[in-house]
């Protein structure tokens, strides 16, 4: 192909042309994202290639790895400075020359409403095209409500922006969003020979907007909107855009092209002022921040990884030895006993089996990750172990032994992790010869779904083990957090404020139910109590040889209601294990209330929820101080991701922001609890808690 001649390169936009066709080229690394500099270079290179009398069509593109990947989500609700996307778009849609977009990489949000105001789109075969807006709790603003539904009809439309789920270029080429596909990194040349043809053809200026003959078979059809509400319900409750998504699709299907540009335009405007989506657009830069340790020695590479031994094949060891055996690890589980073992890979086979049963594996799958699996009871098989993890009982005499032992059979480049949950991992460390490659592993249960890993940095572990960790969780598919030496790390640490007012506030009036209903109507997957019940009520602190009938939980522990697995703990259970509220344990409270003197008096879900989070809210806050964790995005991370905190409220920094520093500390102080320092400051002078 003959190589086409610049015209002009000025701030990230480039002017080229071939014979008679021009080339926009937008170079705004990293991802292209058209910010307020990228929306002039567009709108001024645009402009001037249509004056240009000897240009005859028009190829739209970018540079570097992928066209526009959506609007700069850093500058929502910045003031205005030049041209914004809609010039831009409007320019587009005036034009007289026929405009080819050439996609590449991840066109999203914006960045595919800017092809979708070209007349044609061509897309290199990996592409992938999308409108994710509904992940950052927004609709997309510029024409994506309006002019994808007249390319791929109502139905697809609310699934592809409900969703907001990427789709392949072959799947966008079936639908109708693109016009034409070609081989990989062709879609420059691809887009030159589509734009000869349409000169040479004379093909008319295809506007997305004038056609409508899709939306037609829909118009009327209400039942295609209430069915679609009806059947995501459960996956939306608590956000907001998916609701204005709806309302813009049905306005896109109801009304002419410039009313629907209307209606989206307003919705959007409800959605990018909310909390939701300040929330969710915070926590998209949080999950990036998170990997990004400052201050690590340059040298610090992550070392190589292929065999993984796990010691234990408890419930944690199972899940972490399954968690590596999906990320395509070479795993060798050590146990004690046959008997153990056995019983270990029992349920590691069950799991898999299930997800067999489901459809989500399949049965080759399922011996392909077992053949990679080698049960063990002699520790020296982990002597060419390139990483060993620890998941034995939690006892500190216990870990330590273990680590002398380890330490002696482990190969001198081997990294040794413990996966305890509140241990002191100094002193685990301290029973080894080389502490610096001592690291915290924090899984989550059940560790092969669990998205959360804390990555625990003791006082001398090594920079490179520190890199190592982080490697290994990112390929885990985990979110991986770093966290300092603790009681609890973050996520239990912070967490554990929360269970503390569950338990006392059921003395004071709200039963364990209506503590529950609060907590989920807040957002969270599932109730404190509930949780409780789960994991069995026995052995979350409590001991037969030394209960004294003084607590609920001991009082339901003696009666044997030890939840879920003994049909009844703070709820009743049938043998679906179906909760129902518990008359038995609503009477143990009662009981154990007027014990004490207390009588029952009615809480409100905001009052419910400030008691229960805002000790939250001050236990983060001391985490950061104490340097546990990072900063204050990675707090709201690891309870997004360990917890089940809404990601549509941010984390609880990012809420306390929302709701007001200076209500967080006067709800803290009519609790009874000091607030920290850096959170009686933050309040008093305006500050936010929730930087990245
Ligand atoms: C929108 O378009 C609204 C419209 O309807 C218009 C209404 C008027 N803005 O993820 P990565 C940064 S809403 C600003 O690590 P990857 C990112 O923070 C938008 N920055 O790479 C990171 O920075 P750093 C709709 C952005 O290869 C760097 O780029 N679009 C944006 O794993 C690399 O990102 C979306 O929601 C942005 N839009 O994945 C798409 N995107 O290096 C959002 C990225 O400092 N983006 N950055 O940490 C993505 O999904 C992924 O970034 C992408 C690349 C798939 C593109």
């Amino acid at each position: 192909m003959d190589s086409a001649t610049v015209i002009s390169t000025s701030g990230v936009a480039q002017l080229a042309r071939r014979g008679d066709i021009g080339i926009l080229t937008i170079d705004s690394p990293p991802v292209n994202a058209l910010s307020q500099k990228v929306c002039a270079g567009l709108y001024e290179g645009l402009n001037a290639l249509l004056a240009d009398a000897g240009v005859r069509a028009i190829v739209l593109t970018c540079a570097g790895r992928t066209f526009f990947a959506g609007a700069d989500i850093s500058e929502f609700n910045k003031p205005l400075d030049g041209p914004d996307l809609y010039a831009v778009l409007g320019v587009m849609e005036g034009a007289q020359k026929p405009i080819i977009a050439a996609l590449f990489g991840t066109a999203l949000g914006g960045g595919l409403e800017v092809a979708l105001a070209a007349h044609y789109r061509v897309a290199s075969q990996n592409a992938m095209v999308g409108l994710p807006e509904v992940q950052l709790g927004l609709l997309p603003g510029a024409g994506g409500t309006q002019r994808l539904p007249r390319l791929v009809g109502a139905a697809a439309a609310l699934e592809m922006i409900g969703f907001g789920k990427p789709v392949g270029a072959g799947r966008a080429l079936a639908l109708g969003v693109v016009d034409e596909i070609c081989a990989e990194g062709a879609q420059l040349a691809a887009a030159l020979a589509f734009a000869r043809r349409a000169i040479d053809g004379k093909w008319p200026l295809r506007r997305v907007q004038d056609d409508d003959s899709k939306l037609l078979a829909d118009r009327g059809n209400t039942a295609l909107f209430a069915e679609f509400r009806k059947k995501n319900a459960r996956a939306f409750a608590g956000f907001k855009a998916p609701e204005n998504i709806v309302k813009a699709i049905e306005a896109a299907v109801a009304l002419p092209f410039a009313e629907g540009m209307k209606r989206e335009a307003a919705l959007f405007g409800e959605l990018v002022t909310s909390d939701e989506s300040e929330a969710q657009r915070y926590v998209f830069f949080a999950e990036r921040a998170v990997s990004k340790i400052p201050g690590l020695a340059p040298q610090a590479a992550p070392r190589k990884l292929a065999g993984i031994g796990v010691v234990g094949a408890g419930t944690m060891g199972g899940g972490i030895a399954m968690a590596c055996l999906d990320a395509g690890y070479v795993v060798t589980l050590v146990e004690q006993t046959q008997e153990a073992l056995a019983r270990g890979l029992g349920g590691i086979r069950r799991n898999y089996q299930a997800a067999v049963d489901k459809g989500r594996l399949s049965a080759a799958q399922l011996e392909e990750k077992l053949a990679r699996l080698t049960p063990v009871l002699e520790m020296e098989a982990l002597r060419d172990a390139d990483l060993i993890i620890e998941a034995v009982f939690e006892r500190m005499e216990v870990k330590t032994a273990l680590f002398a032992k380890l330490d002696a059979i482990a190969k001198p480049s081997a990294v040794l992790a413990s996966n305890t949950s509140f241990l002191d991992l100094n002193e685990i460390a301290a029973a080894t010869r080389h502490p610096e490659r001592v690291v915290g592993l924090h899984f989550f249960s059940p560790a092969n779904v669990m998205k959360l890993l804390e990555i625990v940095r003791g006082a001398q572990t090594g920079d490179d083990i520190i890199a190592t960790a982080m490697a290994f969780g990112r390929k885990l598919g985990k979110i991986a957090v770093l966290a300092g030496v603790c009681h609890g790390f973050i996520a239990n640490r912070a967490m554990h404020p929360r269970t503390a007012a569950a338990e006392a506030l059921i003395l004071e009036g709200p039963l364990p139910w209506d503590v529950d209903r609060a907590l989920m109507a807040y957002g969270f997957p599932m109730g404190v109590f509930s949780m409780m019940d789960l994991v069995g009520l026995d052995v979350i602190g409590w001991d037969a040889a030394t209960s004294k009938s003084e607590t609920v939980q001991e009082r339901l522990c003696e009666a044997g209601r030890w939840g879920q697995k003994r049909g009844g703990g703070y709820y009743d259970y049938d043998e679906k294990r179906v909760a129902t509220p518990s008359p038995v344990a609503a009477r143990i409270i009662h009981d154990v209330a007027a014990a004490r003197g207390m009588k029952p008096r009615g809480f409100t879900d905001e009052q419910i929820i400030a008691r229960l989070l805002y000790p939250v809210v001050n236990e983060s806050a001391k985490l950061l101080e104490e340097g546990i964790a990072l900063r204050a995005s990675d707090i709201d991370i690891a309870l997004i991701y360990g917890y089940g905190w809404p990601v549509y409220r941010g984390g609880p920094m990012m809420w306390a922001d929302q709701v007001g520093l200076a209500k967080v500390v006067a709800g803290l102080e009519a609790q009874n609890i000091t607030p920290c320092a850096p959170l009686r400051e933050a309040a008093a002078t305006g500050r936010k808690l929730h930087t990245l």
